[in-house]
């Protein structure tokens, strides 16, 4: 549950230099992720351009009207749709006397503010550090951020000097190449548990998709089907960014199959670089899974737009040789087949409110990391009785009976086990 805190007043500004559709659907989902930042957007404001200014982001004489607008409303943030470098972010700074901030640094408090573990904590840092650097100069810097300390300060740090801002400078790449090295011993002792589990030779799938398209909702659907213990629930919020660190979860067919399902972090559309950069050590565990499958709110009108970015971060990442299957999901939503995603891929019509197509979905999930099965039967002497009982765990037991010189199993094994239990073969 996000803290019931004061809300910041703010204004969204921003340059449509796109189709007033997009542009549209830009600016909602920038108040929604203002809203998961605890921000009331109070104003939209806007400027129809073809390029932006280099200078201050909006024509000169727009910012002063912004200016205006800002006094009226006693605003006490402006929220700026595009990414604003160096300078434009002091030249508005100049003009405007408020604090400002745009997409990137918007998106970097949010992921500041939910992060718990230690690692998405350092990954954090890291981003807002690295996005910090370039603009130290004169701008109204988040110096409180470093240490993990909570953002949004305002203070302008104007003149200190040259050295002040080597100084300064050489101050954060100390500490981000000390958060590096913390945050990569992390990062080694995951991969050894991922190791473990591909000993072990269980399976995982990975539920990717843009923020809000109901990856943990499905998996909490999965998980109420196979187990009823609440305990194992992922967070579900109707909010942009509610799942911030992976999980995995591990699911008992009843026919004894076992798989792992991992939950990601959502993505959005020009997710910031930084950010990217250091999830992938979280995003590594999509590069281990048999099977992608790939969430999508079905229901969204930019449901297509928001498959796109998936995909793109999805291919940054490396992992187009992995199966993929798309899952539209809010399909009760849907008023027609007209207005589904057009997705040229496998694909799956689903919903956690009304429960269809989670047979199809399992049937497919089991088609993947399943097919190699084999069926066939083993004489397990009675001196073996564990291996019994790992029969009776992880493969599909048809029939057994107790004969004289052992037990006679019938059963459906993974090919693993299938080379494992070798010299108990019955040849037919
Ligand atoms: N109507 C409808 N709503 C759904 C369905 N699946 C999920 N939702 C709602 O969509 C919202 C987002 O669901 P989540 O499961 O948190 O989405 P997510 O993809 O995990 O989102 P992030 O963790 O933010 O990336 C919640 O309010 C869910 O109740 C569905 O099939 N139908
Ligand atoms: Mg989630």
């Amino acid at each position: 549950m996000q803290e019931e805190t004061q809300k910041v007043k703010a204004i969204i500004v921003g340059i449509n230099d796109t189709t007033d559709e997009l542009f549209n659907y830009e600016l909602q989902e920038l108040v929604a992720l203002c809203e998961a930042c605890n921000i009331e957007v109070i104003d939209e404001f806007y400027q129809k351009l073809t390029s932006f200014n280099s200078a201050t982001y909006l024509g000169k004489g727009k910012l002063q009207e912004l200016k205006q607008l800002k006094d009226t409303y006693k605003i006490e943030l402006i929220v700026f749709l595009d990414e604003l470098t160096p300078v434009q972010l002091r030249n508005i700074s100049d003009v405007l006397e408020v604090e400002i901030i745009d997409r990137t640094m918007l998106i970097l408090e949010i992921f500041q503010k939910r992060a718990k573990t230690k690692e998405a904590i350092l990954q954090v840092e890291i981003a807002n550090l690295k996005y910090m650097l370039p603009r130290l100069v004169g701008s109204y810097t988040h110096l409180s951020r470093i240490g993990g300390g909570g953002g949004g300060s305002g203070g302008a740090r104007r003149g200190s000097g040259e050295t002040k801002l080597e100084e300064d400078r050489r101050h954060i790449e100390r500490r981000i190449n000390k958060l590096s090295d913390e945050l990569e011993k992390i990062v080694v002792s995951r991969k050894n548990a991922r190791k473990l589990r591909n000993q072990n030779e269980i399976k995982t799938v990975a539920f990717v998709g843009y923020t809000n398209a109901g990856k943990s909702s499905t998996i909490n659907t999965l998980l109420q089907m196979f187990d009823k213990d609440l305990n194992k629930q992922v967070y579900v919020e109707n909010m942009l960014f509610a799942t911030l660190e992976t999980s995995t979860r591990s699911i008992k067919l009843t026919t004894n199959e076992e798989f792992l399902i991992t939950d990601t972090v959502g993505f959005v559309s020009n997710l910031p670089h930084h950010l990217i950069e250091s999830f992938k050590s979280t995003l590594e565990e999509i590069k281990e899974a048999s099977l992608i499958v790939h969430v999508v709110d079905a229901s969204s009108p930019y449901a297509n737009l928001q498959i796109d970015t998936t995909n793109k971060v999805l291919n940054e990442l490396g992992v187009e040789e992995i199966p993929m299957v798309y899952l539209l999901n809010k399909i009760d939503l849907v008023k027609s087949p007209l207005f589904l995603p057009r997705v040229d891929q496998d694909n799956i019509k689903l919903s956690n409110v009304t429960k269809e197509g989670f047979t199809e979905l399992l049937t497919y999930i089991k088609s993947h990391l399943f097919n190699n099965t084999i069926c066939c039967k083993f004489l397990i002497p009675f001196t073996k009785g564990d291996l019994f009982n790992t029969l009776k765990t992880k493969a599909h037991i048809h029939q057994f009976s107790y004969e004289n010189d052992g037990i006679l199993v019938e059963a459906t094994v993974s090919d693993y086990l299938y080379n494992l239990y070798q010299e108990y073969l019955v040849k037919s």
